[in-house]
């Protein structure tokens, strides 16, 4: 019996990245703690952290390459796995060139390296077809923000922050850390603004909570904006000298006055938007606006985000001590080939729908190539290689998903179980896990950076992402872009132009720190005759010329959504997907009974009046049909006031009732393509 050990690392089963301690004993990991070292989660854990030792050694992980014959699937080996798929891709490129291929990276395996890998291996096989869960998570709202003010991913400064606005988020559930870090300010008297269709559990926190109706938050936004200018509470200095476009939106904002926000929102704007004006103008620029997925998955989705993010502009909080701040990178080499193999000749799927999306990052449209598999237009595309992604249950309109992915020449999965995803695959490859891969993570508000552990070795068959992307692009001819012998040596080269080493980031497991904060950077940029702003005009963006150009309105315009615009009488109920439970990650963790446990059952949250109206109680089954389709759902009935009437809410990931079956895959925010997910009209009658 050997000793046990500890070995530090990073948790993975979800983007926060906790610091943990893994406790191994005979070469098994015994249990899992939060690591007190760690700056960003000073030694608490979720409970989904804990269970990571679960996760590993799963009865139903797979072990070995399975290959779908006419029995079913069976075992062969890797190496067999592998050639078998190389011949078939290499087939497929010859006969239908190379854009017949694409990658699929889901949110499994993080949004740096790996999925860089899936970038550079695709276009190192000449397709431009990069996909990813992307195309319907986060970065609706991270176009807003460059096309506000050229910064990708700002980070709010809570730390520094007097007043706090979490808006369609839910930290509580979908991000522990963030939680901390909120309460910490506010008991340094930071005040709280929660803006959510649900009392959340952030919501209950909140010092001014606005239960608005879903998909008005760009009417909220600029109705705040008006307020802050009828009363003066701008930054003139920092819209007189570094913003475009103000006049035309200050003209633009007046139309949106207490009665028209009143009526958008659901809300008593008279009441609510003056508080909220004077708590911004009290705080600012100290304040931290945090936009989540609430505002993105609805048709005007971009416009509403960019509304929100111009209120930064006005406060002067733009990458300011206390604001929305722009965090200095580590220096960390990319993996893209873009520059060396641009490939938008061939145009990339989705590229002439959604221009913005692939000009920005680089995304093709996941819902487009659905179409695009079944219709064999614009051109015929034959094979997908998938990992870390679940789409039957995490894109909408399932059945359209199943019947696309199914009738793929050659469809590759690469995950820890046979998914509903994987069931349709013909070859089915078992993928590393997050303790049996070494990779980096930027902490990008805490300017960290850290090295994970290879904890456990894959078993012979088991792959990490690198060693996948290593010999397939070897097989296939493409070894070239692929010449690290493997991810230790991979690591060694990403950090090669850094101020620190592989030993540094060895030395440190709870995190490098390697820069300073350095608020208000624009200031620095324009004295040193740069850009202050990394948007077109150098400038934050009040009104957006490069959007006009494309044929989008050039203001954040508001646009009702359908169920204000025009509610329907056939679909009277406003449905709300994906508010996030803390022990579910989409479709993961329904097969780890420590968690399932906690919550056996899928609901639908409703409001008394509806339920009364329906004539339902808690855990009756009701059938909820959209244009799309139906499923039938028990009923969770809320406290009043905990869901607006006529408001519904269900969260995706279940199999047994998958709410991805009724979503839209024929409606979308006409900017960043992403999907209707959170207004959508639904009928629901008692079963
Ligand atoms: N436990 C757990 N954590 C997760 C995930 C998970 O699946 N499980 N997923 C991770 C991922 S990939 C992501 S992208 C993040 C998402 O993280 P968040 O964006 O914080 O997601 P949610 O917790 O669903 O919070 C969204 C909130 O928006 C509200 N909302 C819905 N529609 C509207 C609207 O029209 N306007 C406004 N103002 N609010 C609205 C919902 O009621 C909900 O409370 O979570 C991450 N964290
Ligand atoms: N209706 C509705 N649908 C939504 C949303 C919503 O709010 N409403 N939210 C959307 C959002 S924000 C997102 S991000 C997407 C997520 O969409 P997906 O990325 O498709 O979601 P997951 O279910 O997390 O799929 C991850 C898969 O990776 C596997 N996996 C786990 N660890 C590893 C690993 O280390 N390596 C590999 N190769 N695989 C691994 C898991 O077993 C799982 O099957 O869902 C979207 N879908
Ligand atoms: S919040 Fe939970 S699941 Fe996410 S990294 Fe931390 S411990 Fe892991
Ligand atoms: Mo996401």
């Amino acid at each position: 019996m050997s000793e046990e050990k500890i070995v530090k690392t990073l948790c993975r089963m979800c983007d926060d990245h906790c610091g943990i301690d893994v406790h191994v004993k005979d070469g098994k990991v015994v249990k899992i703690e939060g690591n007190r070292e760690h700056e960003w989660n000073h030694g608490r854990l979720c409970i989904k952290g804990s269970h990571g030792v679960e996760m590993i050694y799963a009865k139903d992980r797979i072990h070995k390459p399975l290959k779908k014959t006419e029995n079913g699937f069976v075992e062969i080996s890797l190496e067999q796995a592998l050639d078998e798929i190389c011949e078939k891709l290499g087939k497929i490129r010859d006969e239908y060139g190379a854009r017949s291929i694409g990658v699929w990276k889901g949110e499994a395996t993080g949004f740096a390296q790996e999925e860089e890998l899936a970038r550079r291996w695709i276009h190192a096989l000449g397709s431009s077809n990069y996909f990813s869960n992307d195309s319907e998570c986060s970065i609706a709202r991270l176009i807003g923000a460059s096309l506000v003010y050229g910064r990708w991913s700002a980070q709010p400064n809570y730390p520094n922050s007097r007043c706090i606005v979490i808006w369609g988020s839910n930290p509580p559930h979908a991000h522990p850390n963030m939680t901390q870090q909120i309460n910490a300010a506010r008991e340094k008297g930071a005040k709280l603004i929660v803006i959510d269709p649900r009392y959340s559990a952030m919501a209950r926190q909140a010092d001014i909570y606005v239960q608005v109706k879903p998909g008005s938050d760009g009417a909220l936004a600029h109705g705040i904006a008006r307020e802050l200018i009828a009363h003066g509470w701008i930054d003139r200095e920092f819209i007189d000298n570094y913003s475009v476009g103000y006049d035309k939106y200050e003209a633009y904002v007046q139309k949106f006055d207490y009665a028209y926000v009143s009526g958008e929102c659901g809300i008593d704007a008279a009441a609510l938007i003056p508080q909220i004006a004077a708590e911004l103008h009290k705080a600012a620029p100290r304040v931290a606006i945090y936009v989540g997925n609430g505002l993105e998955h609805h048709e005007n989705g971009i416009n509403n985000i960019r509304a929100v993010f111009c209120l930064d502009g006005l406060l002067g909080s733009v990458d300011a001590e206390g604001g929305n701040y722009f965090s200095v990178p580590s220096g960390q080499r990319s993996l893209t080939i873009y520059n060396e193999r641009p490939l938008l000749e061939q145009g990339p799927i989705g590229v002439d729908k959604y221009p913005v999306l692939y000009d920005y990052h680089k995304e093709c449209h996941t819902m487009t190539l659905m179409d695009a598999i079944l219709s064999g237009k614009p051109y015929p595309f034959k094979a997908l290689v998938m990992t870390a992604a679940n789409p039957v249950l995490t894109n909408p309109n399932t059945p359209k998903v199943k019947k696309a992915l199914a009738s793929l020449d050659l469809f590759v999965v690469r995950d820890l179980f046979l998914t509903e995803t994987a069931q349709l695959a013909d070859y089915v490859l078992p993928a590393a896990s997050y303790l049996e891969r070494s990779e980096l993570h930027t902490f990008s508000g805490l300017q960290k950076i850290a090295l994970t552990s290879r904890v456990l070795q894959p078993e012979p068959d088991v792959q990490d992402e690198y060693q996948f992307f290593h010999d397939t692009a070897h097989r296939l001819g493409a070894g070239e872009w692929f010449p690290w012998k493997d991810e230790d040596e991979l690591n060694e080269w990403l950090v090669e132009d850094c101020a620190f080493t592989i030993e540094d980031l060895k030395n440190n497991p709870s995190g490098y720190h390697y820069a300073e904060h350095q608020f208000q950077k624009y200031k620095a940029n324009a004295a040193a005759g740069k850009k202050p702003f990394n948007t077109p005009t150098g400038k934050m963006e009040f009104a957006c010329q490069y959007l006009k150009d494309l044929g989008y309105q050039e203001l954040p315009e508001y646009f009702p959504p359908r169920s204000n615009a025009s509610p329907s009488a056939e679909y009277p109920f406003t449905l709300v997907t994906g508010a996030r439970k803390v022990m579910y990650y989409h479709g993961r963790n329904h097969n780890l009974p420590g968690l399932a446990s906690a919550m056996p059952d899928p609901e639908i949250e409703m409001n008394p009046q509806d339920a009364e109206r329906l004539h339902v109680a808690s855990g009756d089954v009701v059938r909820v049909t959209s244009a799309i389709g139906s499923i039938e759902i028990p009923v969770a009935v809320m406290q009043e006031g905990e869901i607006g009437v006529g408001v519904v809410q269900i969260t995706h990931g279940w199999k047994q009732a998958d709410v991805n079956r009724i979503t839209h895959d024929d409606r979308f925010d006409p900017i960043s393509g992403f999907p209707l997910m959170k207004a959508v009209q639904v009928k629901i009658e008692k079963v």
